[in-house]
């Protein structure tokens, strides 16, 4: 079964904002298998930007995710990795779609209160990067039958 990593940034947080983007992908139909609360350190927002280190917002896309709290998920189902990543909405909320996270919550590309995988490798990287193997959790949802045929 699919999975993908999600974590709702500091200002999604700070926002109040945890248990509507949460919920999100819970009406979907997705499942939940591991969640935790942290502290990100720079060690950690620097392996998880990495693709970005050249990029002249590197610096402060690390300060920010370092500067608060973060909500750490992985969420499975069948193509969840694009699913999450249409239900999150593009990556400057200003022009996101009204309906996805980023466009109806956000207006500045710094500030896009949510990270989502966006490919089957980097899914399976985040994952391992942000939660071990204990921290996840396989478990099936009563709920399975009545949301597959
Ligand atoms: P996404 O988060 O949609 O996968 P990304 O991987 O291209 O976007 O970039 C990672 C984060 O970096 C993004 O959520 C916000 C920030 N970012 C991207 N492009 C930026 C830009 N041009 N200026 C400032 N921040 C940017
Ligand atoms: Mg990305």
């Amino acid at each position: 079964m699919e999975r993908t990593f999600l974590a709702i940034k500091p200002d999604g947080v700070q926002r109040g904002l945890v248990g509507e983007i949460i919920r999100r992908f819970e009406t979907k139909g997705f499942t939940l298998v591991g969640l935790k609360f942290l502290q990100v350190s720079k060690e950690l927002a620097e392996q998880h930007y990495g693709v970005h280190r050249e990029r002249p917002f590197f610096p402060s896309l690390v300060e920010f995710i370092t500067s608060g709290p973060v909500v750490a998920m992985v969420w499975e189902g069948d193509g969840v990795i694009a699913s999450a990543r249409k239900i999150i909405g593009a990556t400057n909320p200003l022009t996101a779609e009204p309906g996805t996270i980023r466009g109806d919550f956000g207006i500045n590309i710094g500030r896009n209160l949510i990270h989502g995988s966006d490919a089957p490798e980097t899914a399976q990287k985040e994952v391992s990067l942000w939660f071990t193997d204990a921290e996840l959790v396989n478990w099936q949802p009563h709920l399975t039958p009545w949301l597959h045929e």
